[in-house]
């Protein structure tokens, strides 16, 4: 592909030479992918599975720590000089201290190699002596995984896509008039006019993260709402036009289409051809549950930006990542949903049901693939106590934490999930405004207390299976 050209040659053979290196020292590296979209928990989850693999007290289904296998553990220094560290002992330090808070939403991408030293299973274990594996795990904002869907569409096309979109919350988002209004009275034939081009722009950021706060995922392109140093630049100066019949050179047009491209090969590019393109295992996270209780357009959403953001993924076929991935694919993808805190152990079937269903054509493509996929609910820091309470002379399953918003102890009863998944996704692809027969309510709970004792992680619930799928087979 043009786009990627002699750089990414170069950068691929470099790959393959530390490869090669690192083979010769036998000390195989596996990249760890942890997808998912703003709020999915990528950051709880990174750093409960580093602390609960460093102390594995909790870790019980993870084969290798159960059979005693697991010699050392520890941390080391980003491979890439290039990205700052994952900030894993200040994030720990948030959720299991005095006062324990969730972490702050990533603003930035950081990295961290978890290495381990084993001794291998059966009768292997006798002569061969222990191993190393390196682990490298890369955590981002997840605003910028939605970009993923942006490289497969031309300027045209995504201006047209979105305008349609931003006029379909124009009537609940007076930022999404606003911007239509200037839109819409611009005439992309016109020359150029900075001003103008950031007036645009400015309007359109301003929409984006209107929509983002009223709940919807699909906010792109990433950056607007999340620039780091980008701030300011060309390539966040565009925004959605209606598309003129005709556009010369130094047009308003040629030029909102110049900086998308551009967008797409200097930003979107290098940052999946960086921390995607070479991933061996794969976790997508999916806050569910925090879907189902915004309501069916909610999931809705949520499964069509997942499609889009799965799609990219896609292998053996010819998108623009599988270009990129040179036939080297992802060999085990799990799908989790998570915060199952929120549910009584017995409605987490009816969870990773919906979750599969949510995922379907996804999951069944890697499938066919060869990769091997799994599912399940699981919750990275458990935060609540599971409990009865009686309702109506009814014993229903609840659960009880430490209100997000009050501190105060409060039991909550989340509603019955049903085991049947369509009646989740039905009434989201029609587009219904509400559940019928249902309601499925949410609290917010901190983080609870914790005293562990030593050797133990955070408490969890299945991450420890979790990763004895993803990684297991390589301790
Ligand atoms: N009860 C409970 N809540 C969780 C758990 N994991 C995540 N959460 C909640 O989900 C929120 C988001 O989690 P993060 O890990 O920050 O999400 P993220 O994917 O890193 O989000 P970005 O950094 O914005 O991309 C947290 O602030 C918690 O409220 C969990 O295991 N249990
Ligand atoms: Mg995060």
């Amino acid at each position: 592909m043009a786009l990627f050209g002699i750089t990414d040659s170069i950068t691929r053979s470099i790959d393959q030479t530390q490869a090669g290196i690192s083979g010769l020292l036998f000390e195989p590296v596996l990249r760890l992918g942890v997808t998912g979209l703003s709020r999915a928990g990528k950051t709880v989850f990174i750093t409960s599975l580093i602390a609960n693999l460093l102390n594995r007290g909790r870790m019980l289904q993870l084969s290798a720590a159960r059979e005693g296998r697991i010699e050392a553990v520890h941390l080391q220094p980003q491979p890439d000089l290039t990205l700052p560290r994952f900030d894993y002992e200040n994030h720990l330090a948030a959720l299991t201290g005095d006062d324990p808070r969730w972490p702050a939403s990533t603003r930035s991408i950081s990295e961290l190699r978890l290495s381990f030293r084993t001794r291998p299973a059966g009768w292997f274990s006798g002569w061969r002596g222990p191993q190393v594996m390196h682990l490298d795990i890369v955590d981002y904002p997840g605003e910028w995984l939605l970009d993923l869907a942006l490289m497969e569409k031309d300027f045209a096309a995504w201006a047209e896509d979105t305008l349609a979109i931003v006029a379909k919350r124009a009537t609940r988002l007076a930022e999404a008039r606003d911007f239509l209004a200037l839109a819409r009275a611009e005439d992309g034939a016109l020359a150029l006019d900075e001003a103008r081009a950031q007036v645009l722009a400015a309007a359109f950021t301003r929409y984006l993260n209107a929509a983002r706060a009223a709940g919807w995922s699909d906010c792109t392109p990433g950056r607007f709402l999340l620039p780091g140093d980008l701030a300011g630049s060309p390539v966040l100066t565009f925004a959605p036009l209606p598309q003129p019949a005709e556009a010369g050179r130094g047009s308003l047009w040629r030029e909102m289409m110049r900086r998308f491209e551009g967008y797409k090969a200097k930003v979107v590019t290098p940052f999946f051809r960086d921390h995607f393109a070479r991933v061996d295992r794969q976790i997508v996270l999916m806050d569910v549950l925090g879907a189902i209780h915004q309501g069916p357009q909610a999931v809705e959403d949520l499964r069509k930006v997942m499609a889009e953001v799965l799609t990219a993924f896609r292998v053996g076929r010819s998108s623009w990542l599988a270009t990129l991935l040179g036939g080297k694919r992802v060999e085990k993808i799990l799908f989790a949903a998570t915060r199952a805190d929120h549910l009584h152990h017995e409605q987490h079937p009816a969870l990773t049901a919906i979750t599969e269903a949510l995922v379907g054509d996804a999951k069944r493509r890697a499938e066919f693939s060869g990769a091997g996929v799994a599912a399940l609910s699981l919750a990275s820091l458990r935060a609540t106590v599971e409990e009865k309470v009686s309702r109506d002379g009814q014993e229903l399953p609840a659960v009880r934490g430490r209100l997000l918003s009050t501190g105060r102890q409060a039991v909550m009863y989340p509603g019955l999930l049903p085991a049947d998944p369509a009646r989740i996704l039905s009434p989201a692809r029609e587009g219904a405004e509400a559940w019928l027969d249902a309601e499925f309510g949410m609290m917010e709970f901190a983080p609870a207390r914790l005293s562990l004792r030593p050797g133990e992680g955070p408490p969890h619930i299945r991450l420890d299976r979790a990763v004895e799928f993803l990684i297991g087979d390589r301790l």
